[in-house]
């Protein structure tokens, strides 16, 4: 039983997972730490967000005379800083650079590669709906010590040893998996620690949620669309489905993930090959619901076995509960690809 002083920390978490492995170096878990330092400065930057205008911070300068950034290029900062000085990554990439970022000059290399994406959902910052932080770590690939190349960063997703992201929601999560199931981590910010709340997070097999921008639908194929009627209307044995769509994929993955549902960017005549970023959103949300007992697909092939062939390369993306990313893929794999209506 749990008592206020029995509570297990993340660091506690990472420690007894390690053991696991006993040949281990630990650089992961630090990684790992890493990556909760990063997440709780920015979640703290995320809370005062609101606030800047009224405290007199502009876009510019703040009151200490500080440069005020974006918050989206604030969090992709301090995810850089937070992991580019300490030896374990050999090489970065961002949803945010336009190319592989390198750990800087004088700064030692380690084996390690991470796949990032900031600031997710950024369209609703200004709106102060919920938006995250999306990990994907990979060992490198490459030879020698030198600093990583590109085929480092561009691995299929199967690849992965751990994935992972960061919640600014009503509260601050923090949920990953190093391929031993997916854990929840809440931030209690009066010690700020991040505190076990969701251990071994299993996905329900039907979801009771279908989440899509159905102002796209003239823009699907029809296939797409017998599926989202289905979700809608039920079909067969499969019961009708509540919608819940947020637009922020952080939050519509997280609910999804705990209560249940499916959710779909199919490729449309606007963005043929979906919208979604291969390695900076599905692939990581694939592993982690893979993880939870869930599935993800491209509608046709498995996420994690997509090789990509470029650092910003988009995909179509069917994730969640596993009976209704079955059925979906079923549907839409019958479409001939890039048949849009
Ligand atoms: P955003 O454009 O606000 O950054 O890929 C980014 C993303 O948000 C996802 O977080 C979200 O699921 C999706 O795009 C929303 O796209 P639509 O606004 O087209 O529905």
């Amino acid at each position: 039983m749990h008592t206020p002083t029995s509570v297990i920390t993340i660091e506690r978490f990472i420690v007894e997972q390690e053991r696991l492995y006993p040949q281990a170096t630990g650089e992961l878990s630090n990684l790992l730490y890493d990556l909760c330092l990063a997440a709780k400065i920015i979640s703290r930057q995320v809370r005062r967000a609101g606030l800047s205008d009224i405290l007199g911070m502009n876009a510019t300068t703040n009151v200490q005379g500080e440069v005020q950034a974006k918050l989206d290029v604030f969090a992709n900062e301090t995810v850089r800083n937070a992991v580019s000085h300490t030896g374990r990554l050999c090489v970065m990439a961002s949803e945010e650079d336009e190319e592989p970022v390198a750990v800087p000059d004088g700064k030692p290399l380690g084996k390690y590669v991470l796949l990032f994406d900031p600031l997710d959902g950024s369209s609703n910052i200004d709106v102060n709906v919920s938006i995250g932080t999306i990990f994907s770590i990979h060992r490198r690939v490459s030879k020698g010590k030198g600093p990583g190349i590109l085929a480092d960063v561009l691995q299929s997703g199967s690849k992965q040893i751990a994935a992972g992201y960061i919640l600014y929601g009503s509260s601050t999560m923090l949920v990953y998996t190093t391929g031993q199931g997916v854990h929840g981590f809440t931030l209690d910010p009066t010690i700020g620690e991040f505190l076990l709340s969701h251990p071994l997070i299993h996905t329900p097999e039907v979801g009771k949620y279908y989440s899509v921008n159905e102002g796209n639908w003239a823009k699907w194929n029809q296939p797409v669309q017998r599926v989202v009627a289905a979700f809608k209307n039920g079909d067969g044995t499969m019961k009708p489905k509540q919608a819940r769509y947020i637009g922020s994929l952080v939050a519509d993955f997280h609910r999804n993930l705990l209560s249940g549902g499916v959710f779909m960017y199919p490729a449309d005549t606007k963005s043929p090959r979906g919208k979604l970023r291969l390695l900076y959103e599905a692939s990581p949300m694939a592993m982690l619901v893979e993880q939870a007992g869930g599935m993800a697909t491209d509608g046709n092939i498995r996420v994690l076995d997509i090789v990509p062939r470029e650092l910003h390369e988009r995909t179509p993306l069917v994730i969640g509960s596993k009976t209704d990313v079955e059925f979906a893929t079923a549907v839409m794999s019958e479409a001939k690809p890039g048949a849009l209506v």
